[in-house]
């Protein structure tokens, strides 16, 4: 769908490449309109263009804070082109339309950035830019907007071959437009509330719709809110919460690693339970009914169990809602609670139940981000799945399919463990879980060490260990880690592979009489 552009209005703050692209707009036989100092530098280059302020019979005015503010233009970007009232109304008022439109905005980030006075940075504040860029926008069934220099290539390039632009185009540039608008605002937002010392506003500059303002955030000096990104997957910002108090910032935090990870495993498969404590799981069990899953994860670390947060791959049940009412519980969240489950956990109102409709979607694009000083680290969510095709044994000896079935189990524990992850994995259920030592050694050792005191705490004859698999998040950098597994008396091991000491590590779990398989891919969690 190309929509010709015959008038495009240009109104730039940052000038850069604006010569340029009027003069192919000209060649193309396009009229250009243009605010004071943009048109005066296109005059300047010989290109000829009218002035907004003749379009509008208005001077700009007030120190040029009123310049496009007026029907004449906003006619132009916002009359729907297929509709006879809107076409009557720019025929009647002698409203032109305007098919490109051309704005960067006024730099109010750099003049804060640069320290400028307040006026200064309050001036810098654009009004009529971000209206027409946001009106262009609503209209991009006719309209391009462009903000951004790094894309006037593209609609000059569409606009040279075909009189217009794509329908395509023009949607993705309005999305471009409105993020820019958004953040524009985020920015002034932020601004003012450093500027003015107030607390509150300074914790509602992000984007997104505010949930929910938290107690506190990570510690009670902290204050901190709930916000929905937008999206509708499910989760703890979107479930229900069905009894309990308000969530805390903790919680929610530890409410979505845990359901994030039990999602890992298709109710289809079984029913699966995964325990969190501080973001880490202590526990992630499968068992033939989902009671006898929440006990196998509940097993692994019952001493950090304590005061966690559980989360189930299927609706609760009375059994499993009995189950947990044993220990301390902070929350329980799954894709639903059956009534008579409900009816247990109403004698505990503390304890808090959520649900939601569905499972989230593990292999769901999605983006993760985080803040660095002065930024954001933006990535893709880690939603590869692995593909089993890809699945390399490398030792001479392969594991048994019961050993396989543990370590593809292992293997998705490890992903939702911070690194660097080891996880000991027996008949379906984790029995030891190292995490977030900067050692992989250490890791392994960990795991090792409290799957032993579990044993001892459970009056077993034997540490859980023994007979278990092992899964580490990324490649064992040289055999010490693995030999503290073999130690402890695993059988077969699932990591990534690709060190450069493969060799050497490989050759010591030949000599353990260790299984190994390469995934060629790793899970880092930081
Ligand atoms: O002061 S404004 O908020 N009022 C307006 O009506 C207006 N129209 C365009 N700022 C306005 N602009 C901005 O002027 C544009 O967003 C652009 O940044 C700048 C271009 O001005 P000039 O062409 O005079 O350099």
């Amino acid at each position: 769908d190309i929509r010709p552009v015959r008038t495009a209005l240009l109104s730039v703050a940052d000038k850069t490449g604006l010569t340029d692209l009027a003069r192919r707009l000209s060649e193309a036989g396009i009229a250009l309109l243009s605010t004071g100092g943009s048109a005066a530098q296109l005059r300047e280059a010989g290109i000829g263009v009218r002035d907004v302020s003749d379009v509008t019979q208005f001077p700009e005015m007030m120190d040029g804070r009123v310049k496009t503010l007026h029907p004449m233009i906003h006619g132009g970007l916002l009359a729907d082109r297929d509709n006879p009232e809107h076409r009557a109304a720019m025929a009647e008022h002698g409203i032109g339309p305007i098919d490109l439109l051309v704005v960067n905005l006024y730099p109010f980030e750099a003049t804060v950035a640069r320290g400028a006075s307040y006026a200064d940075c309050v001036e810098n504040i654009d009004i009529g830019g971000p209206a027409m860029i946001r009106a262009a926008a609503k209209n991009h069934a006719s309209v391009a907007v462009l903000i951004d220099p790094a894309d006037y290539e593209t609609v000059l390039t569409e606009i040279e071959s075909h009189g217009g632009t794509r329908a395509a185009t023009r949607a993705r540039l309005a999305a471009i437009a409105y993020g820019r608008t958004g953040a524009y605002d985020a920015a002034v937002s932020s601004w003012l509330a450093n500027a003015t010392g107030e607390p509150w506003p300074r914790r509602r500059v992000f984007a997104g719709r505010q949930l929910e303002k938290l107690r506190y955030g990570e510690n009670p000096h902290q204050a901190a809110a709930l916000y929905s990104d937008g999206s509708a997957r499910p989760g703890v910002a979107t479930a229900e919460l069905l009894q309990g108090k308000p969530l805390s910032y903790n919680n929610i935090n530890d409410t979505d690693a845990a359901y994030e990870l039990v999602a890992e495993f298709d109710p289809a498969e079984g029913p699966a339970c995964a325990i969190i404590k501080h973001a880490n799981p202590c526990g992630v069990g499968r068992g033939a009914s989902l009671e006898a899953a929440y006990r196998a994860a509940f097993d692994c670390d019952r001493v950090s169990a304590f005061g966690g947060v559980v989360a189930l791959n299927t609706r609760l049940d009375r059994a499993t809602a009995q189950a947990i009412l044993e220990i301390f519980t902070e929350v329980v969240i799954a894709p639903g609670a059956d009534a008579d489950a409900r009816e247990v956990f109403s004698a505990k109102p503390n304890l808090r139940l959520m649900t939601t409709d569905e499972l989230p979607d593990p292999a769901a694009p999605r983006l993760a981000t985080r803040n660095v000083a002065g930024g954001y680290l933006v990535q893709d969510a880690d939603a590869l799945p692995l593909d089993p095709a890809a699945l390399k044994v490398v030792t001479k000896r392969a594991p048994t399919e019961a050993e396989m079935a543990d370590l593809l189990f292992a293997w998705h524990v490890a992903k939702h463990v911070k690194s660097n992850a080891i996880v000991y994995v027996k008949g379906g259920a984790t029995v030891g879980i190292g995490a977030g030592q900067m050692s992989r050694v250490d890791s392994a050792r960990i795991a090792a060490r409290k799957s032993a005191e579990m044993a001892e705490a459970l009056g077993l004859e034997r540490p859980t260990t023994e007979g278990s698999v092992v899964a580490s998040d990324a490649f064992f950098p040289f055999a010490d880690g693995l030999l503290v597994a073999a130690e402890a008396g695993a059988t077969a091991v699932i990591q990534p592979g690709g060190s450069m000491r493969d060799a050497e590590v490989i050759a010591a779990a030949d000599a353990a009489g260790l299984a190994m398989v390469f995934t060629g891919m790793r899970h880092f969690r930081h």
